[in-house]
């Protein structure tokens, strides 16, 4: 049995329930076969995989907290310190019931090779809790953030481990997190990012995942000979992620036409432009978690209960809601509608078995790992502007962000080259992710 099969039976074996966990496990390891069979006997012999898939620390701890009606509820909390090879811990937090060990430790995992490609010394590292802040009162998730950072505190720092937001954690929890976490350490030294710019927080952090997203797919555009002037494209989610990518592909000309959310999804052919771009961030900060008031906002729109808008014709494909929104009837529709590009802003939103049918049926995948690293590489800047005890402008960092997101695209493109993996983008970008963690971890020996 090869190296790579080997591996990904024994994590199989002991991480049967947690099917996130093994779904992206074996979707890099086996993307990334050229490079680990290339290197076969010595990558064995230091267990270099088996390394690669073991989080080098775990944190689970009890998150009690006080509801307005006095009732102390009870949540558990996560952090997964998964990879510090190349710098300290980096990722973000997700509060959502749906979060369990599993969820964390894919989201790590696949934050190690996104963290990577960005170029910037970050390591890899996810957490979060199976809170659910949509429904809760101001003063309800105060509570719980503080808490949470009552126990997480012992467990991060600026050269440590630095989280972020992520599903349920915006700019307000973030700054309740931040608070806590001050107050405790009698220090501010900008251990987490995403925060306000009034707390040291980065100019243009809100917007930087949704524009990198729209960098990345203009670059993948450009490749096959096209542009984003003129596209239709179909959007999944109407949180921060939609919201910073919708903005960008209005200005780049392109025409926004679905969001979606648990309930369903909007259909407004019109485009989805101007004031109702910043409609959406409405939507979101109601706490209803739910997408339909757009149509009754804005009447020419239509609303699908229950539906994904996977099935509207469209030029390019972004899903920014969550892992596994695409599934295999999902491709079969994009494929019958003459998909011709996805590009994943969300973490793992396509199934394996997806992701297969739409390669075989021509479709170019940008991966999220790559696509969505623009959100963690202005975290990254965060850190720096904390730590040099300075202020970037938004227009530095939108440079910067743009630069980094072309070298993602250069170094997928260049992996598959070397390779000979045609244009298998995400094989490029698993690799070239894999490599920089693997070289780094070869040279500070067995730990
Ligand atoms: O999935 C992601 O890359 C994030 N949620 C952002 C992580 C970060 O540390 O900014």
């Amino acid at each position: 049995m090869s190296y790579v099969d080997e591996v990904i039976a024994k994590v199989k074996e002991k991480n049967a329930s947690e099917p996130e966990f093994l779904q992206t496990v074996e979707e890099v390891l086996t993307s990334i076969r050229p490079l680990v069979d290339a290197n076969e006997e010595k990558y064995r012999k230091l267990a270099l995989l088996e390394r690669i898939v073991e989080p080098e620390r775990q944190v689970k701890f009890r998150v009690p907290w006080v509801d307005d009606n006095g009732q102390v509820q009870v949540n558990i909390g996560y952090r997964v310190q998964f990879n510090s090879a190349i710098g300290p811990y980096k990722g973000g937090l997700r509060f959502h019931p749906s979060v369990y060990i599993g969820i964390i430790k894919f989201l790590g995992f696949e934050q190690i090779f996104k963290n990577s490609l960005t170029g910037l010394p970050i390591g890899g590292g996810k957490g979060g809790s199976d809170f659910d802040p949509n429904g809760k009162s101001d003063m309800e998730i105060m509570r719980f953030c503080q808490s949470f950072m009552t126990e997480l505190f012992r467990h991060i720092g600026p050269d440590t481990d630095v989280p972020a937001g992520d599903i349920g954690v915006g700019g307000r929890e973030i700054g309740y997190l931040m608070g806590q976490y001050k107050r405790i350490r009698d220090c501010y030294d900008g251990t987490l990012t995403g925060k306000g710019t009034e707390n040291g927080g980065l100019a243009g952090r809100a917007e930087a995942t949704g524009y990198g997203v729209v960098f990345y797919a203009r670059e993948m555009l450009k490749h096959f000979g096209e542009e984003l002037k003129g596209k239709t494209v179909a959007l999944s989610g109407f949180g921060n992620v939609t919201w910073g990518t919708a903005l960008k592909l209005n200005e780049l000309g392109a025409k926004v036409i679905t969001i979606s959310g648990p309930d369903g999804y909007i259909l407004d052919e019109d485009g989805i432009s101007g004031e109702k771009v910043d409609y959406l961030l409405e939507l979101r900060g109601s706490g209803k978690n739910i997408c339909s008031p757009y149509a009754e906002k804005y009447p020419n729109a239509k609303f699908f209960k229950g539906e994904k808008p996977w099935g509207v014709k469209a030029d390019l494909y972004i899903p920014c809601a969550t892992q596994n929104e695409i599934r295999i009837d999902d491709a079969k529709a994009m494929v019958a509608n003459g998909c011709k590009f996805l590009c994943e802003a969300a973490n793992m939103p396509t199934t394996n078995e997806a992701i297969e049918y739409l390669k075989e049926n021509g479709v170019v995948i940008g991966p999220s790992k790559a696509a969505n690293a623009g959100g963690v590489a202005c975290s990254c800047i965060e850190m720096s502007q904390n730590a040099g005890h300075t202020i970037f402008t938004a227009d530095d960092v939108y440079a910067q962000l743009e630069n980094i997101m072309v070298n993602i695209f250069k170094q997928s493109i260049a992996a598959c080259e070397k390779y000979g993996l045609g244009d298998d983008l995400i094989a490029g970008a698993n690799i070239a992710g894999f490599e920089r963690v693997a070289n780094a971890m070869l040279l500070q020996g067995i730990v």
